[in-house]
């Protein structure tokens, strides 16, 4: 690793950074003609613009300072955009956005209209594949290595770049086996940096460390060597070649090798001198097989305080540059993650049966607190939804009460794990799904927008969503005592309402909602926190004379089918409102309505939800107002259902 990395200008710290020769770069093809020095140079510019950016809109600072000098080698070896450069979950790419000409909007990264925080296809020609989701970089180049076999390139080359915490993902793995029996022509760049978001867990990454250890740096000499012997059309041959026989009988083959992949490294990821001329040689290698360079950086590198800090600055708010100081959000209610995670201590404290599971997310699901109390009880299986759902499956058969702990979007990925290893079985796993419904900067890739379509499917799962902070304690006590069947509880992104929370949770009736007001020709019913907006709308539709009842749905399945023929039958209008895709809860309240016959009198029914179209990331209100899910929304939608209604009656 290198030492001191090249210090920033003090201008960089001082203001906008000095960068006369990040400057010059337009596009990536500009580094080409300059010397390993000026690459140098450019990287320390590169790391000071993209301190300064991301100090003004937050985001994933870590990972993308770990990878400044690897990006900048990437482009100047390689001839992209005609070579493709695959970033794994795409949220270490910022300083490659930097290089593909989105300099001038980088200061508008994750902000509403602006640069997404990730890889992103429609965004530039440099992203030939997008990403947020991790662990799809070998699958998509080795599409893209195939595609340029069968359309007639085989001289274009295909870069996968993927983190050690990527590595820990059944997709990688999946890959690699294909990638290595195919033989085909795919360099996969191990981004070795020792952390996921939390440190890495796993064999894997535990063979990561040995391998890395057993072996020193490859220096220069050795490289070529190595290379060489591998593809000997030049550098040092004979005697490196005997050299490197040596080596390897030294070490052993690394399961990469065993996998079919020619293993090259560890390559220190800071320093171009090492980088730029492996780089060369593994791009100019003539052999098809795939290769898989290891490649050792520092998440956070360069930059003192996020090298110093636990998590390496891997998401950050807006921070002051000169201090690291980041700007701290007033003290508000508590998150829903938080209180999810005392809620589910406090069951656990009361049923030594409790375990709770995360994929490589202790804090993000608030199982870092968990895993405090009952370091025995809580299992973080990394980046692995699949193997999560199922393990937790397992252990559910065996009398345990799992609550497996994952965010909506990442849960997609372990749909069949679900359906097929928990649902068909009934095993009462519990899954406590944060980040439902939309999440602002992230955008549409981390959206959890489809969990009440995918679950509410399912025969015999439970389906909650609480509509404030109190019923998610009441919900995960439910959850705890659901004990013959899978269920689900749905909550949302950030701080809750600041209501007063329950000594103890409740364990709610099944499949049962609240009517939260009483009111007479329009009903709305709610489920999650959209409940508030409701209420807010109902107090303006009854101003306007439209009496309004608002209820509390509180389960997506069962639906709650006595309190939605009640509220069909005594009202003019019935609208369902749900911060989630088409063909979840308002869909299951028409289809009930419908069997009923209750849609054939005349009621007007309304289901409010998610467009069918991926919302932008941008802040949380304002996508709710661009949605139209909020109060003004509801208003209108009511309004305008009823005017239809009103002239139609007065035509009849
Ligand atoms: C399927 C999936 N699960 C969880 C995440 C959340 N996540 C984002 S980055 C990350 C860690 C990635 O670690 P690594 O691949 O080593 O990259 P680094 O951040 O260290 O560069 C995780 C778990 C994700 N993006 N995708």
């Amino acid at each position: 690793m290198t030492e001191n990395p090249k210090k920033l200008d003090s201008k960089a710290v001082a203001g906008r950074p000095d960068t006369p020769l990040l400057d010059r770069v337009r596009v990536p093809a500009d580094l080409r003609n300059f010397s390993t020095e000026q690459l140098e140079q450019v990287a320390a510019e590169l790391r000071a613009e993209t301190i300064d950016a991301v100090s003004t809109t937050g985001g994933h600072l870590g990972a993308s300072l770990g990878v400044v000098e690897l990006t900048v080698a990437l482009h100047a070896v390689f001839e992209t955009p005609v070579d493709k450069v695959i970033w794994d979950v795409g949220h270490q790419a910022y300083p490659h956005k930097i290089l593909t000409g989105r300099r001038e909007r980088i200061r508008t990264l994750r902000q509403g209209g602006g640069l997404s925080g990730f890889t992103r296809r429609s965004e530039s020609e440099y992203d030939p594949f997008g990403a947020a989701h991790s662990s799809t970089s070998i699958s998509a180049g080795l599409g893209f290595a195939v595609a340029n076999e069968l359309n007639g390139h085989p001289d274009r080359h295909v870069v996968a770049v993927i983190g050690d915490g990527a590595m820990s993902a059944g997709m990688a793995y999946e890959a690699m086996n294909n990638a290595g029996a195919r033989r085909s022509r795919l360099i996969v760049v191990l981004n070795d940096n020792e952390m996921s978001i939390a440190p890495p867990v796993g064999a894997m990454s535990a063979y990561l460390s040995r391998l890395m250890s057993s072996r020193s740096y490859l220096s220069l000499r050795e490289t070529a060597s190595k290379l060489a012997k591998k593809f000997p059309w030049g550098l040092e041959k004979t005697a490196k070649r005997a050299e490197e026989y040596a080596r390897g009988m030294l070490t052993g083959g690394t399961l990469f090798e065993e996998l079919g992949f020619y293993y090259v490294g560890p390559v220190d990821g800071h320093n171009l001198n090492h980088l730029l001329p492996v780089l060369r040689n593994v791009r100019d290698a003539d052999e098809t097989s795939p290769i898989l360079l290891h490649v050792i950086t520092k998440k956070g590198h360069g930059y003192p305080p996020a090298e110093a800090s636990a998590d390496k600055y891997h998401g950050v708010q807006k921070f002051n540059v000169i201090t690291g100081e980041q700007v701290k959000a007033p003290a508000g209610p508590p998150s829903y993650t938080k209180v999810f995670s005392d809620a589910l201590i406090a069951e656990a404290e009361r049923n030594h049966r409790v375990v709770a599971i995360t994929a490589a997310m202790p804090n993000g699901t608030g199982l870092d607190r968990f895993a405090r109390k009952f370091p025995n009880r809580c299992f973080d299986v990394g980046i692995a939804e699949q193997h999560a759902v199922t393990f937790a499956a397992g252990l559910a058969a065996e009398g345990l009460v799992p609550f497996c702990a994952i965010y909506s979007t990442f849960l997609q990925r372990a749909y069949d794990q679900v359906v097929h290893d928990v649902a068909i079985q009934g095993l009462p796993v519990r899954f406590a799904i944060d980040r439902a419904g939309l999440v602002g900067a992230d955008g549409a890739t981390h959206a959890g927008s489809f969990d009440i379509s995918y679950l509410g499917c399912l025969p015999g799962m439970v389906l909650m969503a609480p509509s404030d902070e109190a019923e998610l304690v009441h919900m995960v006590a439910t959850a705890a005592a659901i004990g013959d069947r899978p269920s689900a509880v749905r909550y949302p992104r950030g701080e809750g309402f600041g209501v007063a929370l329950p000594e103890r949770g409740e364990v709610l009736p099944i499949g049962r909602g609240r009517i939260m007001r009483e009111g007479s020709r329009v009903a709305i019913l709610s489920l999650g926190t959209r409940l508030p907006d409701a209420l807010r709308a109902a107090d303006e539709l009854t101003a306007r004379g439209y009496s309004t009842t608002v209820a509390d749905a509180r389960f997506a399945k069962p639906i709650d089918t006595a309190l939605v023929e009640q509220l069909a039958r005594n009202h003019e209008m019935l609208m369902t409102v749900e911060e989630a895709s088409a063909g979840g809860f308002g869909a299951a309240v028409m289809h009930h309505l419908a069997w009923r016959g209750l849609l054939d009198g005349g009621l007007r029914f309304r289901p409010m939800t998610l467009p069918d179209r991926f919302v932008d990331h941008a802040s949380p209100t304002v996508q709710i107002a661009e949605v139209g899910l909020d109060a003004k929304a509801m208003v209108r939608t009511v309004l305008e259902a009823l005017a239809v209604g009103e002239r139609e009656i007065v035509r009849r």
